[in-house]
């Protein structure tokens, strides 16, 4: 081959490979607490218009799911592909708990920085941080953290709002630290001498269950012991800005070069302290306002999409970690002023619970201009999403990452109403699974938060609960008894995919 034949074909494959390799900016808009029913284009009391106005330009899924009716698992999925079950650490982790994703497992962060993006994770992540063969130094460098599983910027909390140590940290290093006033954090016992909320109840602007009771910041008690840091300290009512606007810094740097942002607010996780311009908001008291914080959050960052040119070019999905709770630890009124609100829409149950309101939540995905807009009833996971962008980019998933997702591209963008033929759900370590319009829920015990103070555990005998979701929504009838061979089949399923 002459010189210029070889020009005129490296050229031809350049040109390929650009077509092949379409690869928008990917954008994970990540809830906590929030429920099927809590948006207004699902129903919900609380104006959540720049959410609706995404579902409008996308799909918006009535049957979209998180794995797991808790965060932790529901996060672990969402980011390795893989049901939380199979990991036994994937349960709601202490603040000083360590990574539980091996770094030698691709997470869908690793997987697009291989494949040329630049990955962020603002907000809440309770996945763990440093090693369990030693204590972390909350001191020096955190790691393995964020930045080890694949995300190059990180700024995040260590777990929840509602949990020590309550400080941002910024690439593995705490933010605003003064070294001569070092962080402690431990969950047995006192460390230092800063009041809780058991010895100090006086000093506190929120009262809290036991479990709440521990180190007090920012006038709130918190779960879990912490000592120093007192510059690097948060106040809750500033959070949501500080994690949208590392969001949207993280957004105009990157107009060149394709992202993943991985975006994940405190919001609708207790405590519920908004900041004041939005206090008082909404008439649903905190738990309404903080919805109003998430929905606004989402507005302002298509707003940042749009200025810079970039919003046609950015899938994002929007979703929830697990469902649901209207007191999970704090007198904030979330019971008394819910008024007909419905949190979890026509679902039974919420948050812990393997009721469908557990794990059915708000899912909406959004391609402007690329989705063919519109409603589904596909039964899609969020654990579908890494196999779903993967084929999105044209890669395969990497061997080593989880492999229980499944391509649903098609599905999320609305191309087809084809989605999973079932889904397994777990609640508060128990499994259940849907298929098609049944849902099933092995023996065992569904438990969930019946309010102030309250945890119902309802007992489920042999053979288990059978349910007609199309029919039954409310999950109240139980078929098992008429329809051994269905419970039979979905048992089997079970076995298969989950066995113990
Ligand atoms: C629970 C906490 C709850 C919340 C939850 C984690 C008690 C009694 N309850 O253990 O307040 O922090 O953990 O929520 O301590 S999640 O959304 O991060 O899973
Ligand atoms: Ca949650």
């Amino acid at each position: 081959m002459n010189k210029k034949n070889m020009l005129a074909v490296v050229v031809a494959l350049s040109a390929l490979a650009v077509v092949a390799a379409e690869k928008p900016n990917i954008i994970f808009i990540y809830g906590d607490d929030i429920g099927y029913g809590d948006i207004s284009c699902y129903g919900g009391e609380v104006d959540t218009c720049n959410i609706d106005t995404l579902a409008k330009e996308g799909v918006r899924f009535t049957g979209g799911y998180c794995t797991a009716a808790t965060c932790t698992p529901s996060r672990y999925s969402l980011l390795t592909g893989e049901y939380a079950f199979r990991n036994k650490s994937a349960q709601i982790l202490p603040g000083n708990a360590p990574l539980i994703i091996d770094p030698a497992r691709p997470t869908i962060a690793a997987f697009l920085q291989d494949n040329g993006y630049k990955t962020a994770l603002s907000g809440k992540w309770h996945l763990g941080l440093g090693s369990p063969a030693e204590p972390l130094d909350w001191n020096g460098q955190i790691k393995p953290g964020p930045k080890e599983v694949g995300f190059e910027y990180s700024f995040h909390m260590a777990a929840t709002a509602d949990r020590v140590p309550s400080v941002y940290i910024k690439n593995g290093r705490i933010v605003d630290l003064d070294a001569s006033d070092p962080v402690q954090v431990n969950y047995q016992e006192m460390v230092g001498n800063d009041p809780t909320g058991l010895s100090h109840p006086q000093l506190l602007r929120l009262q809290a269950d036991e479990q709440h009771a521990k180190t007090i910041v920012n006038g709130i008690s918190r779960i879990g012991y912490m000592s120093g840091g007192n510059s690097a300290r948060f106040r809750d009512e500033d959070m949501a800005d500080t994690y949208l606007n590392k969001a949207v810094d993280f957004i105009k740097a990157n107009k060149a070069d394709p992202f993943f942002l991985y975006f994940a607010p405190n919001e609708n996780h207790v405590p519920r302290v908004v900041h004041e311009r939005f206090q008082g908001s909404t008439s649903l008291g905190p738990r309404g306002d903080a919805l109003a914080v998430f929905d606004w959050c989402v507005g302002r960052l298509v707003e940042t999409l749009k200025e810079t040119g970039q919003y046609e070019n950015t899938l994002i999905v929007v979703s929830s970690d697990n469902g649901p709770v209207l007191f999970d630890g704090y007198w904030e009124a979330g019971i008394e002023r819910t008024g007909t609100h419905d949190a979890s829409g026509p679902w039974r149950g919420g948050k812990y619970s393997r009721w469908e309101g557990g794990t059915r939540v708000p899912f909406i995905v959004t391609w402007p201009g690329k989705s063919n807009p519109g409603i589904s009833d596909a039964i899609v996971s969020q654990v579908d999403l890494y196999a779903s962008v993967a084929a999105l980019i044209g890669k395969k998933v990497p061997k080593k990452a989880g492999q229980d997702g499944l391509d649903l591209l098609d599905a999320f963008l609305g191309k087809t109403e084809v989605g999973r033929d079932y889904i397994i759900q777990e609640g508060s370590g128990q499994i259940a699974i849907r298929k098609g319009n049944w849902k099933y829920v092995p023996p065992g015990s569904v438990t969930e938060r019946g309010g102030i103070g309250v945890w119902i555990s309802t007992p489920v005998e042999e053979p288990g609960l059978l349910f007609h979701l199309t029919e039954d929504p409310t999950e109240s009838n139980n078929l098992a008894a008429l329809y051994p061979e269905r419970v039979k089949e979905l048992r089997d399923i079970i076995m298969k995919v989950a066995p113990e």
